[in-house]
């Protein structure tokens, strides 16, 4: 027998496929029904993880089986290419970030194509190459024309250690997703891309979305956060401030608590706080305090609250006689509703903290079901559920609901507010103060102010000969690129400065896919082809950033008649990351943690110990780890691939947990995948028997276990369960050995057995099914052969006989497919002739059905 060899036989395949072109599709319809398969392009660091063989190998896996099945298969592949570590690498190693970026991409575009992944690689982009983004620019300037993008003067998260602005989603924490600074607040005038006018229609578009986590889905809809109040302004005590003469806006969801009103707040950053600061340096002291710390609201909402009560008292809309105080609180927002608040401290758990903090009034006005109004009282956690108003004049005996919209009304009748609806969503600012992103494609000028660059000189490309010797934005202090004519007036006139925030890049990348070379940013026919992404593959941590972005952009360009489809991502799955134990050295003080490839991993009395290879040394075996560079727990793909062979390594990934969750690196586990693979070889290994009569009985089992084994492994794709398949592909490597290849009698079932083997194994282990395939004698390759198809029949689970027991002894029988639900099996006990005998006169009181056992029947 010839020993399997990864190491001949999957170079030599990969090669078949890249010649044969198997994987380039076409964009022209040839009657098969299309199907396009993307995961998350990957951003190019310099190597592939482990976490990419995973991802990558689960869109192969979808993308060759749907292939076999007939479908047409778009799985292009590109680089999301500009972004923060390529200008660090800049700064910190003195090469180019075009020169690192496309190193990068090198190396990792052979790593991917030594994974076997098939992918039309005649697609390719990276989102650096000006024919990229100058088509982003071109998109870019249709929405400003749209009226979808709008500079403005902001708050931002200023990134202390990238100097750069943060959109609110890349502060974690309060700190800077890549670098991990602090973040400060700072007011800048920002590009921005009005995503809050499409809110309703990214959260009513999510009820369409049926093929998405339900996960995902609701931390879109929170994220977004809608929510229906009433928007009223209170009058001043006295003379209005300068500028506030109709009165100070709040915005409330809670009008039914207006009598439990205990004083009024503005943000720190509100025009009457500003006013207030401009006059006095004490007011002024407060708002900077204020500032430190991020814009988000988590951020704002866990801070220690801050007061200072200006002195100005408002009048409460429903009562002229009772006014409350006016203070300015870091807890108010002043980019949410109208940056202006009534503080109901009973009823609300910020307003309460503040509250005992300053010793002002808390009084309840909701009515707990089953609490006593003389005795009801407020602790130090507001009441936040359900009851009945009181204490509040024309609202008493309301429930909240009801109450709400009597407010409401009133507020209307009296001309001082009205119901509105507002969204915790901010719109999306892009700019970014960076070098390696795409140029902002607009020119400012003394004489005309904005003007866009016209469209036969886009791209506007980035200069190369920039310098990092400094921090700050290397477009700004480059000698001349900066310097141009105005295209309106032709005066002197300066280029924006400002790069677009990657997730620009990435939000629209799919739809150039459909064809990388178009004059234009989207072909539209060829994105009607293959729009929209039947199924989208990548990481829970882009749940709201890239997927909230992506949604987005491809209305905006629907309404601009560039796409046809509302939704780019009909399938969405969010697959586990990959882990690995973590080894750490025992006398240091931090935590010192070691390679696995210099560890050595023994069992002493049953428990599994780690020593330093090199000397001996005792390691700790720490937790389980995502792998990542600072644990020093990452396997590199390449010496896997080395060692074990590719499709080891890819059936390793996909078989030791559900794709959803995180699956563990571990030796023993891919070490035993690569067995597998050695086995399934020797299997196809063997001559064919001579010919004999074939046994019947024999055949028919062999063949029963065959078309099972298609029908679980075509569902366990179909429902993303590659796990449970797997072990089933496993379990039939055992059962063939009942069947063997010496045994003339079964040969004709073992053939088809074989064939469907090899088949069901393809999108898993693709290089050696193509050798097995050949080894067999297959038609062609198995890579166009077609899916098995199970006869339903065979496939079925053979019947089973359960006895019927009344009163405990055996009167009837049932015979039903193994998992016949209980109802039913119920049912064919009661209607048996047996038993229906014995029940004659009695009243049944029980019926006990052991699912694929025994049904008992009590009655008397
Ligand atoms: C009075 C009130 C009484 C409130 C009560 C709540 C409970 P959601 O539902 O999350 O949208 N609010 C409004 N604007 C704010 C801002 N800019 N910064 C901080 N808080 C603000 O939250 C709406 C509620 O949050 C509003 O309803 C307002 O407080 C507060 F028993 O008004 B409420
Ligand atoms: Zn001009």
């Amino acid at each position: 027998m010839v020993r399997y060899n990864p190491r001949d036989t999957e170079p030599k395949w990969r090669a078949a496929w890249a010649d044969a072109g198997t994987f380039t599709a076409s964009n022209a319809d040839d009657g098969r029904p299309k199907y396009y398969i993307l995961e998350m392009f990957p951003y190019p660091s310099g190597r592939i993880h482990m976490g990419h063989v995973r991802n990558y190998t689960m869109g192969d896996v979808v993308a060759r089986f749907k292939r076999a099945q007939g479908h047409s298969v778009l799985h292009p592949m590109g680089w999301d290419a500009f972004g923060m570590p390529a200008e660090n690498a800049a700064m910190e190693r003195g090469v180019h970030p075009k020169g690192w970026t496309f190193e990068n991409i090198a190396a990792m575009r052979e790593q991917l194509k030594l994974l076997g992944v098939s992918i039309d690689w005649s697609r390719e982009f990276a989102t650096c190459e000006p024919a990229y983004y100058g088509q982003q620019q071109r998109w870019f300037l249709a929405l400003l024309k749209r009226g979808l993008v709008y500079r403005k003067e902001a708050q931002v998260n200023w990134d202390p250690v990238d100097h750069t602005v943060l959109a609110n989603e890349q502060v974690i924490d309060g700190r800077g997703w890549r670098s991990g600074a602090v973040v400060e607040k700072r007011k800048l005038t920002q590009w921005f891309l009005r995503i809050t006018d499409y809110a309703d229609a990214l959260i009513d578009g999510l009820s369409t979305l049926d093929r998405w986590p339900d996960k995902v889905r609701l931390m879109q809809e929170n994220w977004i956060g809608r929510s229906t109040g009433l928007r009223f302004r209170f009058g001043f005590e006295g003379a209005p401030p300068v500028g506030l003469e109709d009165g100070l806006e709040v915005y409330t969801t809670r009008p039914d608590t207006l009598y439990g009103a205990s004083f009024v707040a503005i943000a720190p950053e509100h025009p009457l706080a500003e006013q207030l600061a401009a006059a006095s340096p004490e007011v002024a002291a407060f708002v900077a305090a204020c500032r430190q710390g991020g814009t988000s609201e988590a951020e704002i909402e866990s801070a220690e609250k801050l007061g200072y009560d200006t002195g100005i008292r408002v009048v409460h809309p429903f009562d002229p006689s009772w006014t409350l105080p006016v203070w300015i609180a870091n807890f108010v927002l002043m980019d949410y509703g109208t940056g202006a608040i009534f503080a109901c401290p009973a009823h609300d758990q910020r307003d309460l903290d503040f509250a005992r903090k300053y010793a002002l009034p808390v009084k309840p006005v909701v009515l707990p079901p089953n609490a006593h109004p003389a005795t009801f009282m407020i602790g130090s956690e507001a009441y936040t559920g359900p009851g009945t108003i009181f204490n509040s004049d024309f609202m008493d005996g309301m429930g909240i609901e009801a109450a709400k919209a009597a407010a409401v009304a009133r507020m209307e009748a009296q001309q001082q507010g009205q119901g509105a609806t507002v969204y915790r969503l901010r719109d999306w600012g892009i700019s970014r103060q960076r070098y390696w992103g795409t140029p902002i494609p607009v020119i400012h000028c003394q004489a005309c102010g904005l003007v866009p660059v016209p469209d036969d000189q886009l791209p506007v490309e980035l200069p190369e000969d920039v310098t990092f010797d400094r921090p700050g934005n290397p477009l700004l202090r480059h000698p001349t690129w900066r310097f141009v004519s105005c295209p309106s007036c032709g005066g002197a006139a300066e280029r924006e400065t400002d790069t677009l925030d990657t997730f620009v890049d990435s939000s629209w990348y799919f739809a150039r896919f459909a064809n990388p070379d178009a004059p234009g940013p989207i072909d539209k026919a060829a994105a009607d082809r293959w729009l929209p992404v039947d199924q989208y593959i990548g990481g829970i941590e882009h749940a709201v950033l890239h997927l909230l972005y992506a949604r987005f952009v491809t209305r905006a360009l629907k309404d601009e008649g560039m796409l046809s489809v509302a939704e780019p991502f009909a399938g969405l799955f969010t697959q586990g990351m990959v882990t690995h134990e973590t080894y750490l050295r025992r006398q240091s003080e931090r935590p010192e943690y070691v390679e696995p490839a210099e560890v050595e991993l023994a069992a002493e009395k049953g428990v599994r110990v780690a020593k330093l290879k090199a000397t001996g040394e005792a390691l700790d075996i720490g937790d389980v780890e995502k792998m990542s560079k600072s644990k020093k727990n990452v396997v590199a793909p390449e010496d896997i691939f080395d060692a074990y062979g590719v499709d080891a390594a890819r059936l390793f990934v996909m078989s030791d947990s559900p794709p959803e969750r995180d699956v563990q690196w571990s030796t023993g586990g891919v070490e035993g995948a690569g067995r597998f693979v050695g086995r399934v070889w020797n299997e196809f290994d063997v001559e064919p028997p001579p010919a004999a009569d074939q046994d019947a009985e024999r055949s028919d089992a062999l063949r029963r276990a065959t078309h099972k084994l298609i029908k679980a492994v075509t569902e366990s794709i179909e429902g993303f369960k590659f796990n449970s398949g797997i072990a089933k592909l496993y379990e039939f490597l055992n059962i063939l050995k009942g069947f063997p290849a010496t045994d003339g009698a079964v040969s004709a079932a073992r053939g088809e057995a074989l064939s469907a083997f090899c088949r069901l194994i393809a999108p898993y282990t693709p290089h050696l099914a193509e050798a097995c395939w050949e080894r067999m004698g297959g038609e062609g390759w198995v890579v166009n052969a077609p899916w098995p198809v199970f006869d339903p029949a065979l496939a079925a689970d053979s019947e089973l006989v359960l006895p019927v027991q009344v009163n405990g002894k055996r009167r009837g029988e049932v015979r039903a497919a193994a998992g016949t639900p209980e109802a039913e099996v119920r049912a064919l006990a009661l209607a048996d002739s047996g038993v229906s005998v014995h029940l004659a006169g009695l009243t049944v009181r029980k019926v006990i059905v052991v699912p694929d056992r025994i049904i008992n029947i009590v009655a008397n």
